[in-house]
């Protein structure tokens, strides 16, 4: 059984998710990266401290926002690298790009680009589970906007009728695309929306990586210990547009620079230096190791073939036949 805290492990999570979205940003500007990118910069406490909570056993589901979520389930960056390059290397071998990570071997269920369709995957998957008898339970992570829509409602609605292994972890970061949640949800603490179905519910600081861990660590071991469905709603913000070249007239600068203030990495800098868990020198160390690391899956990504042109068809399916 895992979860001691390994805090150095955590921040060298983060730094990675940080400096590796940077890099995928320039190089998306580079055009080097085709289709979409959003980037999870300012929300990496999230996926970093809920991840760090579960058990090999559980699975992680999570939608289009899913590099980071990647990262922290054990994919290497090399390989997410080339996947956002359409490379043969990549995590979903160049098919999938920056919205269909998925690794199966590490309990990585993927990328989802359809807005709320992984809520029933992952009651699915939760339903497996139980019906399996596993000691597992099912991680689904989903946007705010996501509650708006009819597959979330019908995916807690089963979850609690069926009393599934399932932990729903609302990132609440403000924004579904430019729409504020006071614009498009009933209700403004979106655990309330939990209510509606029995399911029991907590809120946490997302900017807060051992918060986070905590409400994740008492949320999963509720869901592990037989007692159904739970919602954690976790307050976070995005530093970034919704995806690249979003204009972002839909709020201030000096709304982005308040949240910035609140830095999930600098926060958790300054909570290890307080608290004397390692020096300065030793964080700055890891800074350099992730530079290494970046500069490292580049170049893995750049020199790594395309997929060949005779695996086209591969995974698809088509019929031959006249329409019967
Ligand atoms: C069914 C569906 N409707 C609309 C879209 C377009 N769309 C992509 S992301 C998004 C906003 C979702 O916001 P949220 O769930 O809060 O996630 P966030 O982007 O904030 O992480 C929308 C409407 C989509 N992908 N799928
Ligand atoms: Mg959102």
């Amino acid at each position: 059984m895992k979860n001691e805290v390994d805090y150095i492990d955590l921040y060298y999570q983060m730094v990675q998710i940080r400096r590796m979205e940077e890099k995928a940003a320039e190089l998306y500007q580079q055009g080097k990266i085709g289709g979409f990118l959003h980037l999870y910069i300012g929300q990496e406490a999230v996926s970093t401290g809920l991840i760090s909570a579960r058990l090999p056993q559980d699975r992680v589901i999570t939608a289009y926002r899913d590099h980071g979520v990647a990262l922290n389930c054990g994919l290497g960056m090399n390989e997410i690298m080339a996947e956002l390059l359409g490379k043969e290397t990549g995590v979903s071998g160049g098919r999938g790009g920056s919205m269909h990570m998925a690794d199966p071997s590490k309990n990585f269920w993927g990328g989802h680009a359809i807005v709320g369709s992984h809520l029933p995957i992952a009651a699915g998957l939760a339903l497996g589970d139980q019906y399996k008898g596993n000691d597992s339970i099912t991680i689904c992570m989903f946007g705010d906007g996501a509650t708006n829509i009819g597959y979330f409602h019908e995916a807690l609605n089963l979850s609690k009728v069926w009393n599934l292994p399932v932990l729903w972890v609302c990132e609440n970061n403000n924004y579904g695309m430019g729409t504020q949640v006071n614009k498009a949800s009933a209700v403004l603490e979106i655990r309330q929306k939990a209510e509606g179905y029995a399911i029991p519910n907590s809120r946490v600081d997302g900017m807060d990586i051992m918060a986070v861990r905590r409400a994740s660590l008492e949320a999963m071991e509720k869901v592990r210990s037989g007692n159904g469905p739970y919602l954690l709603e976790i307050i976070t913000y995005r530093f970034r547009g919704h995806s690249m070249g979003d204009p972002e007239r839909y709020r201030t600068s000096d709304e982005i620079k308040k949240w910035e203030e609140d830095d999930p990495i600098g926060n958790f800098r300054n909570y290890i230096l307080s608290e004397k868990i390692t020096t300065d020198k030793e964080l700055n160390k890891i800074e350099s190791q992730v530079e290494d690391d970046v500069v490292e899956a580049v170049r893995f990504a750049e020199s790594s073939p395309e997929p060949s042109i005779n695996e086209l068809y591969k995974n698809t399916y088509y019929s031959d036949k006249e329409d019967q």
